[in-house]
């Protein structure tokens, strides 16, 4: 029975449940049917369901990581590295660690959380994060909206401690038809870097991206509405972002899929990452400033044309 939103109790659309490791999971709800399921195991949002209950994140089959390692697919965190070596693992430690509920957040503005059904979470630095001394908070929203729309806020503050610089991102898995009918649009003309060449930097020369063998690039100073046409499926889907002036893209293609341990050989076909991120230039934080960025992803018909989204609404 659908609701209307007047009505609406957004805080009882909030419920606390155990993930299949029996890690708390919160699922997130709308009065049309959508809904949305965040893990406290990484912050990591694992589903986003349209009213339909149609699954839009691509989460893999095959699940070998245990807890708290990511599982494969849904909107990983990558903090406070991307991709680089080192003392840490390759993304960061923010998604294998165990987050927290926040019961009392520093407040957002009011259209981040009017109308919305929400969950706050909360990491802080752990006694094993030698590896990485820094005087943190890492505060994530995620927030399900009367339309449908997913926003992701994470506000990355230091508390008090030496400056410090991180590299971020949103690892967001869209679920697609086939990889092979899917474009997109927004980030032509950019120079990016190839990670399949050393980090080299390119200029984009295509009119669209589109994609016959493995993409891992990332996109320098992407405009922040980017577009990714499913032409099968006649879907969009919308990725408006904030303080987030790159966009990783990634498909491992056939012969990476058959190298990963937690995807099957032909789950690259409906997977396309879309990365909201920082990663060209490291955000540093002196004592008490505090970072913060935004990704809302949303889902069109897709016979609109591209001319049709807000560039500006974000
Ligand atoms: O998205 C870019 C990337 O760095 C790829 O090179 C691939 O490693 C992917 O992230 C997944 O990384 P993960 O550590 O989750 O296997």
């Amino acid at each position: 029975m659908g609701h209307s939103a007047a009505v609406w109790d957004y805080r009882a659309a909030t419920e606390i449940t155990k993930d299949w490791n029996g890690i708390d999971k919160i699922v997130l709800r709308n009065p049309r049917g959508a809904s949305a399921r965040v893990s406290l195991s990484g912050g990591q949002v694992t589903s986003w369901r349209n009213e339909q209950g149609e699954e839009l994140l691509f989460t893999s089959n095959k699940v070998s990581s245990k807890p708290p390692k990511a599982v494969r697919g849904g909107i990983p965190i990558c903090f406070p590295q991307f991709r680089n070596c080192g003392s840490l693992e390759q993304h960061g430690f923010a998604r294998n660690k165990i987050w927290t509920i926040d019961g009392n957040p520093p407040p957002l503005s009011p259209n981040d959380s009017q109308g919305k059904s929400f969950v706050d979470l909360l990491l802080k630095p752990s006694e094993d994060l030698k590896c990485w001394p820094h005087s943190f908070e890492f505060r994530l929203r995620v927030s399900l909206a009367a339309d449908g729309n997913l926003t992701l806020i994470s506000r990355i503050r230091n508390v008090n401690g030496k400056p410090f610089s991180f590299s971020f991102a949103y690892h967001t898995y869209l679920s697609v038809s086939d990889i092979s009918e899917v474009r997109i649009e927004g980030l032509e003309t950019l120079d990016y870097l190839d990670n399949l060449c050393q980090k080299e930097r390119f200029t984009e020369q295509g009119d669209a991206i589109t994609f016959e063998s493995e993409v891992d690039r990332v996109y320098l100073s992407a405009p922040n509405v980017v577009a990714v046409l499913d032409h099968e499926r006649k879907r969009t889907y919308v990725v408006r972002k904030e303080g987030l002036p790159d966009v990783a893209v990634w498909n491992p293609w056939e012969k990476k899929s058959k190298s990963m341990v937690d995807l099957r050989d032909s789950e690259y076909k409906q997977m396309l990452c879309v990365n909201g991120a920082a990663i060209e230039k490291p955000v540093t934080l002196k004592p008490g400033e505090e970072w913060t960025g935004r990704l809302e992803v949303s889902v069109v018909a897709s016979t609109l044309s591209s001319e049709h989204f807000d560039l500006q609404r974000m």
